[in-house]
């Protein structure tokens, strides 16, 4: 092919040059998504946050295309790593909940790029059970869901090595080196995993104490009673009962007694004893609070935490920019910007996600893909992370297979508006109880309603009119007014089940 011929032109001319681009590079771009774990939107300054720090995340809004309505089909770590994979739902991938062994072997993205010409690499963060075997060129990954400090990494020989450092910056040299030693003859798509942010939340030293000047506003729906929402009233993830004094928020942690503060090096520990010890549990100690005040004080102190670990994260993203700034590839490499889920700061009273509910069920998504993506562009449309994969591939000139279930948004990034409603996104979540006592559910989101059908020990629906109550307080499942509106969404959820193959969906709703 002409792409074919182009490359061994470019390899030959351009061989050993650092900086030059190949011609072949240039008709296919490179890819580069940077994945983290349990980042909000609503911590996000390009989403609108006013408190976070986060100008190398908000750079790539203003160079690309921020999405506001990019859902997840199954709120959770693993299983959404799994349907970004394979461009399908969890019960056709099979990978439904954290526990699972992922099968590699299958019909995936890295491998479908292999086959358009791209080499492929994962680095950092994994967490599907298995490890990557020969679904990537290369790989280097954390064993579950790695340590903050000190983290192992086991690499393509089965070699697990400790690397001395804080986790995100490590993520960043090893991504960077892979760059380095690629070959240059081919596009790349490149996975940069990332632990930032998934609890226990601790941030890189330089960054402790980072937002302790701050006092955060309080979610409006901070102390939600959960009316008229049973699976809402029996989770168990509110900061004020699940969240741990000591493990998550390092009051008079021991730090000989927890495995991740027993990886620390004694200058590790000291500034961490230093911070915790002698000014945050001396804090909590002296205010004496409880109820309410202590609930509040609790999620404060999330807040800080949470934030300050954000801080290298996008510090790190800064870093891989300015890698591609300096190798001259920013121009022909899309760069995606996500997180594996959406989260909890608070909303409900909660941390965590899971919940068909906006702040988990969204997730973040910036796309910049310079001379093809509109700078400072949004995408308001709804997608999934079941159409990442089919869109990569429809950006890197490769034909998508039939069997995958998402579709390419590629149009939309290029401006391309459809004028009709959007295709409603499916959901089924399934972990339980888990850690977190979300009962399972399944439903659809339109654009302007939730529908949710939760089965198994809590058996009933819940309605949201997402623009009128955007925070999801009003169940109008059994109200009589929204009799029809339930009617056609329950024939749309109807139609994504069967579309979707979900066959234990298709038997409870069948058994009502
Ligand atoms: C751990 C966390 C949970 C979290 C899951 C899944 N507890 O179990 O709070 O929901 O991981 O997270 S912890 O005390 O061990 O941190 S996920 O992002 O990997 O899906
Ligand atoms: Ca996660």
């Amino acid at each position: 092919s002409i792409a074919c011929v182009l490359a061994v032109l470019g390899s030959i001319k351009f061989l050993g040059s650092k900086t030059k681009e190949t011609p072949q590079a240039a008709a296919q771009p490179n890819i580069i998504v940077i994945i983290s774990d349990d980042h909000a939107y609503q911590a996000i300054g390009a989403y609108g946050n006013k408190i976070a720090h986060t100008p190398n995340i908000d750079r790539l809004a203003k160079e690309g295309a921020i999405f506001k309505n990019q859902l997840v089909t199954n709120s959770i770590c693993g299983p959404s790593r799994a349907c970004f994979l394979t461009g399908k739902y969890s019960h056709i991938n099979g990978y439904k909940a954290n526990d699972g062994k992922f099968n590699v072997d299958q019909q995936m993205l890295p491998g479908l790029l292999n086959k358009a010409g791209y080499q492929t690499a994962w680095i950092g963060k994994w967490h599907l059970g298995t490890l990557p075997g020969k679904a990537f060129d290369h790989w280097e990954i954390m064993p579950d869901q790695g340590f903050y400090y000190n983290p192992d990494f086991i690499g393509q020989s089965n070699d697990t090595t400790r690397t001395e450092g804080y986790v995100t910056n490590i993520i960043t040299d090893k991504a960077t080196q892979w760059l380095d030693a690629r070959d240059k003859s081919k596009p790349f798509f490149l996975v940069v995993g990332e632990k930032a942010t998934h609890r226990e939340w601790l941030p890189e030293i330089q960054d402790l104490g980072a937002y302790d000047d701050v006092d955060f506003p309080l979610p409006t729906t901070f102390f939600d009673d959960y009316a008229g929402r049973p699976a809402a009233q029996q989770q168990y993830m509110t900061i004020a009962k699940a969240m741990q004094l000591d493990r998550d928020l390092k009051v008079n942690v021991d730090f000989n007694e927890f495995i991740l503060y027993k990886r620390m090096n004694a200058s590790q520990r000291k500034a961490f004893s230093e911070y915790y010890q002698q000014k945050v549990t001396k804090d909590f100690e002296q205010k004496k609070l409880s109820g309410k005040a202590l609930a509040i004080w609790k999620y404060q102190r999330y807040m800080k935490d949470y934030y300050a670990t954000a801080n290298s994260l996008d510090r790190n993203i800064g870093q891989i920019l300015n890698y591609l700034d300096k190798e001259q590839l920013s121009k022909n490499t899309i760069v995606i910007y996500a997180s594996d889920q959406g989260f909890y700061l608070g909303e409900h009273g909660w941390f965590d996600k899971r919940f068909m509910y906006e702040e988990s069920l969204k997730t973040p998504f910036i796309v910049r893909y310079p001379g093809k993506v509109k700078a400072g562009s949004t995408v308001n449309n709804i997608v999934a992370n079941v159409d990442w994969a089919p869109t990569l591939l429809d950006v890197a000139g490769a034909k998508v297979p039939a069997d995958i279930q998402g579709k390419s948004f590629w149009p939309l990034l290029k401006g391309i508006k459809t004028g009709k409603p959007d295709k409603p996104v499916y959901y089924h979540y399934y972990e339980y109880p888990g850690p977190h006592l979300v009962n399972p559910h399944f439903g659809i989101r339109t654009n302007q309603y939730t529908l949710i059908r939760f089965y198994g020990k809590l058996n009933y629906w819940e309605l949201y009119d997402v623009k009128k109550d955007p925070n999801e307080l009003k169940n109008l499942a059994d109200r009589k007014e929204f009799a029809p509106t339930m009617t056609d969404l329950k024939k749309k959820l109807e139609i994504a089940i069967s579309e979707y193959k979900d066959e234990e969906a298709e038997q409870v709703i069948k058994n009502l």
